[in-house]
């Protein structure tokens, strides 16, 4: 009896290492949380091509939305003019469809005016795993030396959500004057609910449309914002209820909640 239960034991020992070596094995895509949304003083977690480069309000004069830092990403190739900040041109169209996971011509589909093609840009990205009903917020600001309301050289930022482009700004959203670029938007907040648990890539660009002026796209403080707020009673149902200790607990998840909540809209 006693042997039987004992191989019984170690057969599922092993059955359960097996389990653990077939999720653990190697090379599988382990996606994680996304990181480094506030891009501190580098890319790390992030992909990039083109000119992109993490930027200051002390080098380039455009306040980040969160912390010292945040990602510029520019039109200009090297030889454009004198807004190359990486030292890296900006990629041809094709290569950041490739890069993007777009079908070709995807891009130059969202240039919904004009006579010039899309040409080049800068592209940055992030893959990570998000639960259904949590919100990814994100801050851009688009500057531009292009015209205000552009037809022909009408150049735009623009995000993709699981290969899915969609436009941010371009010549004719409401534009100010700028220290850096000419004009800009100013900092803006973006945010969609991710309906599925999964995993997703996001990614960031900007790019010019025949011959446009230099133009640039400034991201800072991506983030998700959890879903599964733990509803606390009021007080005095609670008092009711339970007992004293579980009051305390529930006042400190309150508090989180507060912080989390007023760091989430605190831009
Ligand atoms: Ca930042
Ligand atoms: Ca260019």
């Amino acid at each position: 009896m006693f042997i039987s239960k004992l191989i019984k034991k170690l057969t599922l020992t092993a059955a359960s290492s097996l389990v653990s070596l077939i999720f653990l094995a190697p090379g599988e895509a382990s996606a994680a949380s996304l990181v480094n949304g506030g891009f501190a003083g580098s890319f790390n977690g992030w992909q990039t091509i083109g000119d992109a480069s993490i930027q200051s309000f002390e080098s380039v004069g455009i306040d980040p939305t969160e912390g010292d830092f945040q990602a510029l990403l520019s039109t200009t190739s090297r030889t454009d003019d004198n807004f190359n900040l990486s030292g890296v041109d900006a990629a041809d169209v094709s290569d950041l469809e490739i890069f993007l996971g777009l079908k070709s011509g995807s891009l130059d589909s969202l240039r919904n005016s004009g006579l010039f093609p899309v040409e080049e840009g800068t592209a940055i990205k992030q893959t990570f795993t998000a639960e259904a009903g949590s919100t990814l917020n994100f801050d851009f600001n688009f500057l531009t030396d292009e015209f205000a309301n552009s037809a022909d050289f009408n150049t735009f930022a623009f995000f993709t959500l699981n290969n899915t482009a969609n436009k941010l700004a371009d010549t004719f959203s409401n534009l100010i004057s700028s220290t850096f670029f000419d004009q800009e938007t100013g900092y803006g907040t973006f945010s969609t609910v991710l309906s599925e648990t999964g995993t997703y890539t996001l990614a960031f660009g900007v790019v010019d449309v025949g011959e446009s002026y230099a133009t640039a796209v400034s991201i800072d403080n991506v983030r998700i914002v959890p879903s599964n707020v733990v509803k606390v009673p009021e007080p005095s149902s609670v008092l009711g209820i339970f007992e004293c200790g579980v009051l305390v607990v529930g006042f400190g998840l309150l508090k989180r909640q507060q912080t989390k909540s007023s760091k989430a809209v605190n831009l």
